[in-house]
């Protein structure tokens, strides 16, 4: 159409804790874009392979200590720096499905004792707003049939509760909460279905900054 602006791709995030079937649904979703001609591609906080993702990922292994704080401002730094290629992928009409975000950056820091969200949503500020968040929620019923917990530092019953709750506090209007206790085709479709909207609906609408 002459006049009209390129479209930009959709940013569409996952959050839930863990065993919620997040990362499958994550690829799953990338896949299924794919298959019906939308470019999209998968990227997942923290990303471990960059300079900072390296101490991140020490500090999830236990393998160091850092400081509640510090390590609190790595996990945000972590995202700042994928801005630049992110804002690029999505004016360039790419879809990004993310594996967690700002939320679990909040969730999961303001589960210490002594933090507050308000306090761990400061740093974050000024990065990109998702378009869409799907949250995927378990039962802990559920959570505990699917299994122990593995042994990196959050996996554990009492902070997942804690990740949990705050989740509920950062909760909007841009949010889906998905029950997950349904099959892996079940979920992936409506999700699917979901996401197919949110990419039409994105196309002409300006990028946004989360939280100011
Ligand atoms: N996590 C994840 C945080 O504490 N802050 C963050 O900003 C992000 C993105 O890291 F326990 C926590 C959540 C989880 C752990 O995540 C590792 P994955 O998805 O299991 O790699
Ligand atoms: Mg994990």
């Amino acid at each position: 159409m002459p006049g009209s602006v390129a479209e930009r791709g959709a940013f569409i995030v996952f959050e839930g804790c863990d065993k919620s079937g997040k990362s499958t649904q994550c690829s799953q979703l990338v896949q299924r874009l794919n298959d019906a001609g939308v470019k999209a591609e998968l990227l997942k906080f923290p990303d471990r392979t960059t300079t900072i993702g390296k101490m991140i990922n020490s500090y999830l292994q236990q393998s160091c200590q850092i400081e509640d704080h510090a390590i609190h401002l790595l996990f945000t730094a972590n995202r700042w720096e994928a801005m630049p290629r992110m804002t690029e992928l999505l004016q360039s009409g790419v879809t990004l499905v993310v594996d967690r975000y700002s939320f679990s950056g909040v969730a999961y820091s303001a589960a210490k004792p002594d933090f507050s969200v308000e306090w761990c949503q400061q740093p974050e500020r000024g990065l990109l707003r998702p378009d869409h968040v799907f949250y995927l929620t378990l039962s802990p019923e559920v959570a505990a049939q699917r299994g122990d917990y593995g042994t990196e530092r959050y996996e554990k019953k009492e902070i997942q509760a804690k990740a949990a709750a705050n989740f509920d506090l950062l909760k909007d209007e841009t949010w889906t909460v998905i029950n997950a206790d349904k099959t892996k085709e079940d979920l992936s479709t409506e999700i699917f279905e979901h996401a197919m909207k949110v990419v039409d609906s994105s196309k002409q609408a300006e990028l946004a900054q989360l939280w100011l």
